[in-house]
């Protein structure tokens, strides 16, 4: 299942509105076992991850486990369930590992597999799984996709310098990282105030994986990104969502929508963009994770709120000291309601990670 769970990560943040699911298929003629079929969801999120895993398999999937880290699907979509399809190939035991939510699914998949007489075991690394398709979970369940927090602090807790634009604080192996972290989120998000000192891109630039980029989302009440951002340069590519109050200027609406950048999220809290809301809107549209990457003043409202899922804080070696931005949390702040679920170096650069179990 630790196998199927690792597998099941290779097209997060590929799979739209379905969770990435991993299957493996492992059969023991005498000699030992043997995987004869592997599968995760496709790009698209059809075929399933059973599906793929039998078509693998073929014959050899008769008296086999399969190992899945979802629930097998029960209802009809553009193929027949997942649950009727493994009893009908044959096979034997079903090892299932996350429950769900989904109400045309829930209890029924195993329902129909043990109905046909294959043995099945529930939740075996079922939080482990969960982890993984965190995003489809929450989404599920919250309505709203799952908030990923990510910062990074120098050695004095500061995440940058007041008017410096982009400070590097990590070095490049931290980096890599972070744009491999986009990769298996479904849109990036940040504050007005980085998009203007930082004029990032928020792309994916790792070889191989630059067709991989998550959507752009900016917070901009009163749509202040200019035509010329970076951002706004590559929106044919990558799409670019603007956050505008109602009120904001149509003029400058109307002229980024012309560049193919679209807007969501037009209701204000004592002015402000209303952040719950805004994650319903995001959640409609499919996304199932969201990754905030600053600045201070959006990281904070995030957490008021309390809409963050899981915290990623990387520490680069260096002090920023004198008009350094302080971060709005750091290891030490961390609420009580996370967990701390790894810790890694990075080169020079710390990383821990903490996160809010969902259920
Ligand atoms: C599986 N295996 O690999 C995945 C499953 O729109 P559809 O017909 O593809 O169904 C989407 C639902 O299928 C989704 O809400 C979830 O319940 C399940 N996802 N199920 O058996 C898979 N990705
Ligand atoms: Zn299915």
């Amino acid at each position: 299942m630790a196998a199927a769970i690792r597998l099941s990560r290779r097209n997060l943040g590929r799979t739209a509105t379905n969770p990435s699911v991993g299957t493996i298929i492992v059969r023991d003629d005498g000699g030992g076992p043997m995987i004869v079929g592997t599968g995760v969801t496709a790009v698209g999120g059809r075929p399933h991850a059973e599906t793929e895993a039998l078509a693998e398999a073929g014959p050899l999937a008769k008296g086999a486990t399969a190992y899945v880290t979802l629930e097998p699907c029960a209802h009809h979509g553009r193929t027949p369930p997942c649950a009727n399809a493994l009893a009908a190939a044959g096979i034997r035991r079903v090892v299932g590992s996350a429950s769900d939510p989904d109400p045309r699914v829930s209890g029924k998949g195993y329902a129909i597999l043990r109905d046909a007489g294959v043995e099945v075991v529930e939740r075996v690394l079922a939080k482990e799984a969960a982890e993984q398709m965190a995003g489809y979970l929450i989404r599920s369940l919250r309505k709203r996709p799952e908030v990923i927090l990510k910062l990074a602090l120098s050695a004095d807790g500061m995440i940058g310098r007041k008017g410096a634009g982009q400070v590097s604080i990590t070095g490049d192996a931290a980096r890599r990282e972070v744009h491999l972290i986009r990769v298996e989120a479904d849109a990036v998000l940040i504050g007005i105030g980085t998009a203007l000192e930082d004029d990032p891109a928020l792309t994916v630039r790792l070889p191989g994986l630059e067709g991989r980029s998550p959507a752009r989302i900016v917070l901009d009440r009163h749509i202040r990104l200019p035509e010329t951002a970076k951002l706004v340069a590559e929106v044919d590519r990558v799409p670019l969502y603007i956050a505008a109050c109602a009120e904001a200027d149509p003029q400058r609406k109307a002229a980024l929508e012309r560049r193919g950048v679209r807007f969501v999220g037009t209701e204000t809290v004592d002015g402000r963009i209303a952040l719950p809301e805004l994650m319903e809107d995001l959640a409609a549209l499919g996304m199932a994770s969201v990754l905030v990457e600053g600045g201070a003043e959006v990281t904070r409202a995030f957490l008021d709120e309390e809409l963050v899922d899981r915290i990623i804080l990387f520490t680069g070696p260096e002090a920023i000291g004198d008009g350094g931005i302080a971060s709005p949390i750091d290891a030490a702040g961390i609420p009580a309601s996370f967990r701390k679920l790894r810790e890694t170096s990075f080169g020079e650069d710390h990383c821990a990670e903490w996160v809010r179990d969902i259920f």
